[in-house]
């Protein structure tokens, strides 16, 4: 992509309105632009990276066996009343009414719809288990919606929702899910830690937490310091016994402020850490706290009909972002891990006045273009040091640089924007460099 060509929007100054490095970062790069409160339009830059998170989360839920569908985002009241949820919602629930005065609402979640359409469709056990998702925008009309896309209005949501004959096959797929979730955030270059929390509307009793680190979380938390040994690219059949896994997860203690009781903690003091969190995941288990008002029963091997066994699993997605720029940005700007970067590579034409200069550096963006690698390609006639300075803030994994005094050495400049390291790399090796 040619810079000159793109919509990226960046700012120099730091909008006052931004509390926190991840907001800031967002809108200096040209990634998000509010429309209202809470309410972002994703700029073509914070829109690659989202698509790009949204496939990770995508990959690892069909490997552990997840369905994928889309539910609308706009659903009847009628559903809500059936589950007793409509009142409980209370104003957070953007309530709509359509022309013909039928009550409808901007979904925040989606257990009703999905056990609406599984209460018509399945009837039987053989037709379990069954593990539904989607990648959908939510509305919750927050309080205080604040820090960007971390807790926004609209949010973009990976939720399913898991379906069994029994209990104890529905803890199966709730650990399916704990691992799928170990793997996502591990993929995404973040380190989470599952924590015991509080189910809130939801409900339920068996739940967890995905909670990443970072100063700037909404949530105080306690865990162990023993989670930094243990390895969650768990690579093992996903049909395979995971209780094992699981059990090594949650033997180690780790809670939210909201359940975490001093006198319950069993942890020494030097073991127990503390530190502030973003909630980047959350799953629930709660049998049959939907399928039973919304009678979703399938006939079990006994001839009798049973209540199915439920669970629903999130993950958010557009909050992902954010938080991934608060585990990884430096003063200069954003730095994104490889695996969600926007563009893998940013090709700097240092001098756009030079004629062999700039067919040098069009040749090289059409080498590396032809080669797979996705560029960004500055070649615009901005100063070098603004070039840099941009490159530095919108966080590519790497910066080449070519100027006149490069082509005549026959060498471009390759920096690392996570270690900041620079080197001369021979200007006919670097496209096999990148790939
Ligand atoms: C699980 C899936 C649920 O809604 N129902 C379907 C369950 N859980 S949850 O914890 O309430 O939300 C799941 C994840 O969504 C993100 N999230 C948000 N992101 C941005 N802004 C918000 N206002 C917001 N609210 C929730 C969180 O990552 C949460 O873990």
């Amino acid at each position: 992509m040619r810079l000159s060509r793109y919509f990226l929007p960046t700012l120099k100054e730091t909008p006052s309105e931004a509390k926190i490095a991840s907001h800031r970062l967002m809108l200096r790069a040209g990634m998000i632009r509010q429309g209202a409160a809470g309410i972002y339009s994703w700029l073509p830059l914070g829109h690659k990276v989202l698509k790009k998170i949204e496939q990770i989360v995508r990959e690892e839920q069909d490997r552990a066996g997840a369905v994928e569908m889309l539910m609308p985002t706009i659903q009847p009241a009628e559903l809500w009343e059936e589950s007793g949820r409509y009142d409980d919602y209370g104003k957070e629930m953007l309530r709509i009414e359509d022309r013909h005065e039928r009550r409808m609402l901007f979904g925040p979640t989606n257990e009703e719809m999905i056990t609406d359409i599984f209460r018509r469709e399945v009837k039987s056990y053989r037709d379990l288990p069954k593990n539904l998702y989607h990648i959908q925008w939510k509305f919750r009309d927050e309080i205080r919606p604040r820090f960007g896309v971390m807790r926004g209005r609209e949010f973009l949501m990976k939720d399913n929702y898991s379906f069994d004959l029994t209990a104890e096959d529905g803890v199966k797929s709730y650990n399916a899910m704990f691992v799928a979730y170990l793997r996502t955030f591990a993929r995404l270059g973040l380190r989470a830690i599952p924590m015991r929390a509080d189910t809130g509307p939801i409900g339920g009793d068996l739940s967890h937490e995905f909670i990443i680190l970072a100063d700037t979380g909404e949530s105080e938390v306690f865990f162990h310091k023993d989670f930094e040994q243990l390895d969650p690219m768990v690579d093992v059949d996903p049909s395979s016994d995971l209780q094992p896994i699981v059990d090594e997860w949650t033997a180690l203690y780790a809670a939210t402020d909201e359940i975490h009781n001093a006198d319950d903690c069993d942890v020494t003091d030097g073991d127990l850490k503390t530190g502030r969190g973003i909630e980047v995941g959350h799953i629930f288990f709660f049998g049959d706290k939907y399928s039973k008002p919304l009678n979703a029963s399938v006939q079990g091997p006994d001839g009798k009909n049973a209540f199915v066994q439920m669970g629903s699993y999130g993950i958010g997605v557009s909050r992902l972002v954010g938080g991934i720029i608060e585990a990884s940005h430096d003063e200069n700007g954003i730095i994104w891990p490889e695996a969600v970067a926007p563009f893998k590579v940013g090709l700097i034409s240092l001098n756009t006045k030079k004629e062999d200069c700039v067919a040098a550096c069009d040749k090289l963006y059409r080498e590396l273009m032809d080669a797979g690698v996705d560029v960004l390609y500055d070649d615009t006639n901005e100063r070098a040091g603004g070039k840099f300075a941009n490159m530095d803030l919108i966080g590519l994994p790497w910066q080449i640089a070519l100027g006149p005094r490069g082509l005549e050495n026959g060498v471009v400049e390759l920096k690392n924007r996570a270690t900041g390291e620079r080197e001369e790399v021979a200007l006919d090796a670097i496209v096999a460099r990148m790939t």
